[in-house]
């Protein structure tokens, strides 16, 4: 049964996470946001404390954490630095996913091991120039050749895609068999033939690097199979069920931030002879973005403990993500309006926040997509 009271265990996770977050994330947040300077040192502190590899289990080089301690952990440092929380929910709900579940023994070793304990950093490349919603539209071709298959085609928006180690890849093997011809590969950094390009010139998440991926006859021994031929568009699906709650968790990160700095805010400004947080207006805002913060934690919590029980939670963490992105994005536009013009300007953290929020409305499934995932699990039940 679903509990809101969190374990000791999750509870001394979340902590931990906040400590570091304030420690090791937060410092130089505004620089690395206003030079798009991503940074290796934050996530190899973080790989060293088990970030990278948050429900790997420990024999295979990963922290073991439940699926409900990772979604606190990513909220936490989401909130002292969302572009870095991104990197994380990447590697742990979609690369370090799809390996510990579908790769053979030789291949956690190589791949999985090394991500889990921080050591490498992995992208997910699904989209494509015509293929983002409907993920089944790859134009990456596969073609087998002695020893292995030959890839051409262009990923994009690839997060991390010029800093990542390994690259879980999907591409079309059989293309008359349309989404059960896809195949997902492991390619590594260096490959011949894979190039990531310049990154995106972002809105937000300006400190995590975003980019397309030329691939030009590049060679993929068929020991970078990972699952069956034919069975990349399953691992995609799956793999992003779980990658909802990760960003989910990022969206109530980011509100939780925007809520405490308008707090804080609305108790120092005086207008009218009184701190602003005393005018019922500001109040009115400010109970509206707690109710929202709070059910959307609740309902990430929820996803993620359906995940732990190995239930079915794939309405859930789609309800997740569509309702903490939307709140995010209300929550960051309320923190701006409440900040007035100080909060349009870049000395305060909200007009930040407000930037970051938009993408978790758009990435790893628009809301338009979530909410197809939601009806047509509805439409299973009645
Ligand atoms: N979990 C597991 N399997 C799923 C699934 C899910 N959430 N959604 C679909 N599938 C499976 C289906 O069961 C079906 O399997 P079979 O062919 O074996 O029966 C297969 O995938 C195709 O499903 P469907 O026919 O529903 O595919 P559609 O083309 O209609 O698209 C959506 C389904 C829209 C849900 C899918 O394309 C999607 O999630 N798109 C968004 C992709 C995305 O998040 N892009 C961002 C990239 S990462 S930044």
């Amino acid at each position: 049964m679903f509990s809101t009271s969190l374990s000791e265990t999750q509870e001394q996770i979340m902590l931990a996470a906040r400590k570091i977050a304030k420690e090791e994330v937060f410092p130089g947040s505004v620089e690395r946001d206003a030079n798009a300077e991503f940074s290796r040192d934050i996530l190899n502190k973080l790989g060293e404390l088990g970030f990278l590899g948050m429900m790997v289990p420990e024999e295979l080089g990963g922290a073991g954490f439940d699926a409900v301690s990772y979604a606190l952990a990513i909220k936490e440092i989401a909130k002292a630095d969302a572009s870095v929380s991104i990197v994380l929910s990447v590697q742990n709900s979609l690369v370090n996913w799809i390996l510990q579940y579908y790769a053979n023994d030789t291949q956690k070793e190589k791949f999985l091991k090394p991500l889990a304990q921080g050591i490498k950093i992995g992208s997910y490349c699904l989209s494509e120039p015509e293929a983002g919603s409907d993920a089944t539209q790859q134009h990456t071709i596969a073609t087998k050749t002695d020893g292995g298959w030959i890839l051409n085609g262009m990923k994009n928006w690839i997060s991390t895609g010029i800093n990542a180690d390994l690259n879980i890849v999907f591409a079309q093997t059989n293309s008359e068999l349309k989404h059960k011809g896809i195949t997902c590969f492991i390619v590594e950094r260096g490959t011949q033939g894979w190039e990531p390009l310049k990154g995106e010139n972002k809105m937000g998440m300006r400190a995590s690097d975003t980019c397309s991926i030329a691939i030009t006859n590049c060679f993929v021994p068929d020991e970078n199979v990972i699952g069956s031929v034919g069975q990349g568009f399953t691992l995609a699906m799956e793999s992003l069920n779980g990658g909802r709650i990760g960003i989910a968790a990022q969206a109530v990160g980011i509100a939780e931030a925007a809520f405490e700095a308008s707090v804080k805010y609305a108790k120092e400004r005086i207008t009218f002879g009184k701190p602003i947080i005393e005018h019922q207006m500001i109040q009115s805002k400010l109970a509206q973005m707690s109710a929202k913060i709070d059910a959307s934690l609740l309902l990430v919590l929820k996803a993620a403990h359906k995940k732990d029980m190995h239930e079915n939670f794939i309405q859930d963490s789609a309800e997740a993500k569509m309702f903490a992105s939307a709140t995010a994005v209300e929550v960051t536009r309320e923190a701006v309006q409440i900040h007035g013009g100080y909060g349009y300007v870049r000395e305060y953290l909200v007009e930040r926040y407000y930037r970051d929020a938009k993408v978790t409305e758009i990435y790893e499934g628009t809301s338009e997509i979530q909410t197809i995932v939601i009806a047509r699990e509805l439409m299973k039940k009645y």
